[in-house]
C-alpha cells in the first residue's frame, strides 16, 4: 500500500529569491497538508550524504555546491499516495520538459536549479524525512 507522507525541500534558488510562501501555497492548494518544516543552510557534508546516490554522476559536485549556497526549506507532506502524487506536482526534473501549473514549470530556473526536491519512493520519503527531522517529531506530526 502506498505511504501517505513525503519529503519535500524548497531549494535554494527558490528559497532565496522569495519563493517559499507561493510554492507553499501552491502545495497546500494541490491537497498536502505541511505536518513538519524548517529552515536549513547544508553542509557540504550534509548535501554530499543526502546526495550520497548521485556520487558517480558529472552533476554531483555542482549539485551539492548548489544545495549549499544558501538556505533552503525542508518540509514534510500528507497526502494519500504522497510520494506519487507529489512527483505530479512538482513535474519533470528539467522545469522545460515540466508540465504546465507543476511547481518546477512555474518556479524553476533550470534543471540543476530547480526549485523543490521530492521523495521517489515510500522507502526514500522515509530516509529522507530523518535525515531532517527526529523520530519523535515525525510521530507527534500529526
Ligand atoms: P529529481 O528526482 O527530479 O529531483 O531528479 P534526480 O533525482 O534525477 O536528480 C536530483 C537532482 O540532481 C535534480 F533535482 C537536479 C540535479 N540534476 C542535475 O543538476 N543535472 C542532471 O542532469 C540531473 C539532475
Amino acid at each position: 500500500m502506498a505511504g501517505n507522507r513525503t519529503l519535500a525541500i524548497v531549494k535554494p534558488d527558490a528559497f532565496g529569491s522569495g519563493k517559499a510562501g507561493k510554492i507553499l501555497a501552491h502545495i497546500e492548494g494541490a491537497g498536502f497538508r505541511i505536518i513538519a518544516a524548517r529552515v536549513t543552510h547544508l553542509s557540504d557534508a550534509e548535501a554530499g550524504e543526502f546526495y550520497a546516490v548521485h556520487k558517480e554522476r558529472p552533476f554531483f559536485g555542482s549539485l551539492t555546491k548548489f544545495m549549499t549556497s544558501g538556505p533552503c526549506m525542508p518540509v514534510v507532506l500528507e497526502k494519500s499516495d504522497a510520494v506519487a502524487s507529489f512527483r505530479k506536482t512538482i513535474g519533470a526534473t528539467d522545469p522545460a520538459e515540466a508540465e504546465a501549473n507543476t511547481i518546477r514549470k512555474l518556479f524553476a530556473e533550470s534543471k540543476e536549479r530547480n526549485a523543490i526536491h521530492a521523495s521517489d519512493s515510500d522507502e526514500n520519503a522515509y530516509r529522507e524525512a530523518r535525515f531532517f527531522f527526529s523520530e519523535t517529531e515525525l510521530i507527534r506530526a500529526r
